[in-house]
């Protein structure tokens, strides 16, 4: 059974201001109670994502083509959604590369506005990086070629394009991104994609009484992001995934507009993470929840050796502002399948010294002027300027960034901050080192209310303008975002 709190705790966290949108129009969205909800009831199989086609056929290269279009779907008996995905109905194929060789992609856009297609966690030539400043016009085409220079990670594609993003992402346009290279051959980790190596896209949606994505509905949703009251997985509700009696090991990405996520197992069950945004992680951490941020991903391993054949375990999704989900049901239905001595040791991890940074900036996040012309979102006091740079770091430089929550009574929210090309690292959170499943390559973070956390990362490579901003799609679209060139000194 799905355990429902709709907006519980959100709109008492909220205070006065919350609540006073919150008695607005929410619209005729379905909420506890409203029938039908249960689309599936856990009696659909875990669609996986399929992986899109190598259209090159020399080892040291790739290309894929990726046609954006509208489909529709239906989520619920009777009703039907309309949907955008990338050469299907909702969501995209997989697309899966190594590290080194030319990547080459053409995407078309099938729409009737503008999109764009970003690489979410990758280090790239800034006019491939699919951001604002790379519009694809409706029933055109751009085509990124540039060589993957970076270690395996699990990484993802969306579109991004000015004040779209959110709308965009919530009808349907997300896929993942997975990069391999030597150390994920050698591994003797779950590898067989699809079978023991399974991608979660996680993410939550409202829907009108028509079956229509309810997407922002009035102030509050725009301040505090879209929170949805059912919850996806890899695009539908209450799938059930079969699994062989081993390790298995789990791609799990925040995939949702606005949430965060507590992930664990409704039985308690440990599991070992193995890799955070930007890839491994020295050694496998034993867990039992984890938290990701819209836009966050973690691999996790879970090992189902000890489980006899018939088990079911539970993914508990809970959105740290909402509702609780039953998200997907795993029945463990067949004997181990491999025979993996899972590593204590993953790889070598060079922390980036604080020593090494020769420039130091802030970054404030905050709400500015509420409700009148020009206020709402901002970083530094300053909302989203496509025709302003707002700050230029020196090419090969190393840097620490600090980024402030500064919350209010009136507006106490997280944020994601998210920095495009590179990866980064967490120095500390309020001052203490970040706990140790965040001490790997990261490209995205959350920053809770009230809260500073300092970074560190080098600039390698690659001049040109790339964008930081919050990845609670929402706050993006309202203008919390800037721009940062990389420049030649
Ligand atoms: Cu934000």
């Amino acid at each position: 059974m799905k355990r429902r709190t709709f907006m519980t705790g959100g709109i008492a966290a909220l205070g006065l201001a919350g609540a006073a949108w919150a008695t607005g129009s929410f619209g005729p969205i379905f909420t506890d109670g409203a029938a039908p909800l249960s689309a599936n009831s856990f009696s659909t199989a875990l669609p996986i994502p399929p992986l899109l086609e190598d259209l090159d056929s020399a080892a040291d290269s790739v290309r894929f083509v990726l046609q954006v279009q509208q489909g529709s779907r239906s989520f619920f008996p009777g009703k039907t959604t309309r949907t955008l995905g990338y050469n299907g109905n909702f969501l995209g194929p997989t697309i899966r590369v190594r590290n080194g060789q030319r990547f080459r992609a053409e995407i078309k856009n099938g729409l009737s506005q503008t999109t764009t297609l970003h690489w979410h966690g990758l280090h790239l030539p800034a006019k491939w990086d699919g951001g604002p400043l790379q519009p694809i016009p409706a029933d055109s085409s751009w085509n990124p070629d540039f060589t993957i220079k970076q270690q395996a990670a699990t990484l993802w594609y969306h579109p991004h394009a000015m004040g779209l993003t959110g709308d965009q992402v919530y009808r349907g346009l997300a896929g993942l991104f997975i990069i391999e290279d030597e150390l994920s051959d050698r591994l003797d980790i779950p590898k067989d994609y699809g079978k023991d190596d399974i991608p979660l896209i996680i993410q939550d949606r409202r829907f009108l009484k028509s079956g229509q994505f309810a997407y922002v509905q009035n102030m509050h949703d725009q301040m505090n992001g879209v929170i949805g009251n059912h919850l996806l997985i890899n695009g539908v509700m209450q799938p059930v995934l079969g699994v062989h009696a081993g390790p298995v090991r789990l791609r799990l990405l925040n995939g949702s507009n606005s949430s965060i996520y507590k992930i664990a197992f409704a039985n308690q069950q440990s599991f070992r993470m193995i890799a955070s945004d930007g890839g491994f992680l020295e050694r496998p951490l034993a867990m039992n929840r984890i938290v990701l941020s819209a836009g966050e991903r973690a691999e996790v391993l879970v090992d189902f050796s000890a489980a006899p054949i018939g088990q079911q375990v539970s993914l508990l999704v809970d959105q740290v502002r909402g509702s609780r989900f039953e998200a997907l049901r795993i029945q463990v239905d067949r004997p181990a399948e491999t025979a993996i001595k899972l590593p204590t040791r993953l790889r070598s991890f060079d922390r980036i010294p604080a020593t090494e940074a020769t420039v130091k900036r802030s970054f404030v996040l905050e709400s500015i002027g509420m409700g009148i012309v020009g206020g709402g979102l901002s970083i530094n006091g300053k909302k989203m300027d496509l025709n302003r740079i707002d700050e230029r770091v020196k090419l090969g430089a190393t840097e620490i960034w600090e980024i402030i929550n500064r919350s209010t009574i009136m507006m106490r929210t997280s944020h994601s901050m998210h920095l495009h090309d590179v990866q980064f690292q967490i120095l500390d959170r309020d001052g203490k080192a970040p706990p140790a499943h965040e001490q790997g390559r990261k490209d995205t973070v959350l920053i809770a209310p009230g809260e500073t956390v300092r970074i560190i990362t080098r600039f390698h490579d690659d001049p040109g303008v790339y964008m930081y901003h919050c990845h609670l799609l929402e706050h993006e679209d309202d203008g919390m975002m800037g721009q940062f060139e990389v420049v030649e000194s």
